[in-house]
């Protein structure tokens, strides 16, 4: 802890950090080495504070980050290294780090719901997890933001974790890491989205009757950009010819949920959420819910100079594309728009059914309820927003089947907390060895996903757009 730190805080940050240790001892959360020492130094240290954002040179944002930039610094860690993270708030509003698609102990997830606590406004707080497993996962805000874009998802405070496994061949000349996201947020009435790309299926969930009753709002936003700069503006991702490229993309957009390619090329997915994928594809593009993660190899066989970004003309010439270079060309950066593609998990699975068979199965209808105009839209799971009256109950070591039924006209990225899943059907078509911790539930569509209750604690499930989440769209798994 810095002494000016110390000073400011006092013995509320040494009763805070004795009070965390307490905590995690209580509930097994791994300890690391020195972590008895409250003024030693912590393996990371992440400070929430005020920070510009230079999208290009007309575009200058003041938001909240990590570490003086947004996104924040990538945080590489070991797959079962327990670590410590010092947590310094310094803005006027309590804070919640969540460490999204790793399983940790509730108290360190990072959830007002949950019962993390929180980090209080200009307080401090130690936390102590084991990153767990490997792959790609990311920080950001937890905070509900309701009708206040300027907290939460809607700031800067987001950014990659690495969590190496020690298994990493390294067959890649470069390693990138590209976050997605959007401005300047804003409410509208009209909210133009990208959701037809998520299938052109039956709409297996399309009740019989519509609710016709007039829409609330929606958030949409002005700007955007890939990690922190417009399309356009810093520096081109500069290649060679025979390079192969490993790109971690994030979506971390509060918002929505985005179709990404690089023209000339295809792009090898290798890992959804991070885990390895069974059945690696070469795509033309790839779609990212709000939340989730796709690690993709691209080989470098077509010189030019290119553009990697939205397949949305407007969002893309707002922001969201990033110039890629070959070496010795020089010229426009070319756009090619890729064949429209509805967006398939289930190419990436095997066909064979799931190793262990789910035993009991919750099924999850999401509804919404328009507000109107000038008013927010309410979510339902089960017919009730949160809070429930009755949470859903699991056996500790039970597997479970999630039946999400989404009888709305959006796709909603759904997010469920220090847990994985596999996936096991999609509008009806049957997969398996999908492991995720997201899913986009197609709009009138169905997804069904399987997982094992093996992480005790309050467990948070949730639509990872903050409108959605904060209007009601969460609910609380609980252990009998
Ligand atoms: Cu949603």
């Amino acid at each position: 802890m810095k002494r000016r730190d110390f000073l400011k805080l006092g013995g509320l940050a040494l009763a805070q950090a004795e009070a965390t240790r307490l905590l995690a001892a209580r509930t097994g959360a791994a300890m690391s080495p020195g972590a008895g020492a409250a003024d030693g130094k912590a393996d990371y240290t992440l400070h929430i504070a005020p920070v510009t954002v230079e999208l290009d040179r007309s575009h200058i944002l003041s938001t909240i980050g990590y570490n003086g930039t947004a996104p924040g610094p990538v945080l590489r860690m070991r797959e079962g290294q327990p670590v410590t993270v010092d947590v310094i708030n310094d803005t006027d509003t309590p804070e919640l780090v969540h460490w999204h698609g790793m399983l940790i102990p509730a108290e360190v997830d990072g959830t007002a719901e949950e019962g993390s606590p929180l980090v209080a406004a200009h307080g401090q707080r130690r936390f102590e997890l084991t990153p767990r497993p490997a792959g790609t996962r990311w920080y950001h805000s937890h905070a509900m933001a309701m009708d206040d874009l300027h907290k939460g998802a809607y700031t800067g405070q987001f950014g990659f974790v690495f969590v190496e496994g020690g298994n990493d061949p390294g067959q890649y000349d470069q390693e990138l890491f590209l976050a997605l996201r959007d401005w300047e947020p804003f409410f509208t009435g009209t909210m133009d989205d990208d959701d037809d790309n998520t299938h052109d299926g039956p709409l297996l969930e399309k009740p019989d009757v519509l609710n016709t009753d007039p829409d609330g709002l929606e958030v949409g936003s002005v700007t955007y950009s890939i990690n922190d700069k417009a399309l356009g503006s810093g520096e081109p991702i500069r290649v060679r010819e025979g390079q192969r490229l490993l790109i971690h993309f994030l979506n971390a957009s509060a918002i929505e949920n985005r179709r990404i390619a690089l023209a000339g090329h295809k792009m090898k997915v290798m890992a959804l959420d991070g885990n390895p994928v069974p059945t690696p594809q070469m795509l033309d593009s790839i779609f990212v819910g709000a939340g989730e993660r796709i690690d993709v190899v691209v080989e470098m066989n077509h010189p030019g100079i290119w553009i990697l970004g939205s397949t949305e003309k407007m969002v893309r010439e707002s922001g969201l594309g990033v110039v890629v270079e070959y070496a010795g060309q020089h010229r426009q950066p070319q756009w090619i728009d890729p064949p429209r593609a509805p967006w398939d998990y289930t190419v990436f699975g095997t066909a064979s059914s799931s190793s262990v068979a789910p035993q009991q199965t919750i099924e999850l209808i999401f509804e919404k309820i328009p507000g109107g105009a000038g008013k927010f839209n309410s979510w339902l799971v089960n017919g009730k927003p949160y809070p429930h009256e009755r949470e859903f109950l699991l056996q500790q070591g039970a597997r479970y089947r999630l039946v999400m039924r989404n009888r709305t006209d959006d796709a909603h990225p759904m997010h469920l907390h220090r847990h994985l899943w596999e996936l096991a059907e999609i509008n009806g078509k049957k997969t398996s060895g999908i492991i995720k911790d997201t899913v986009v539930v197609p709009y009138y569509g169905r997804a069904v996903v399987d997982f094992t209750a093996d992480q005790p604690g309050l467990s948070l499930f949730h639509c990872h757009i903050q409108q959605h989440m904060d209007y009601g769209f969460k609910a609380l798994f609980r252990y009998a």
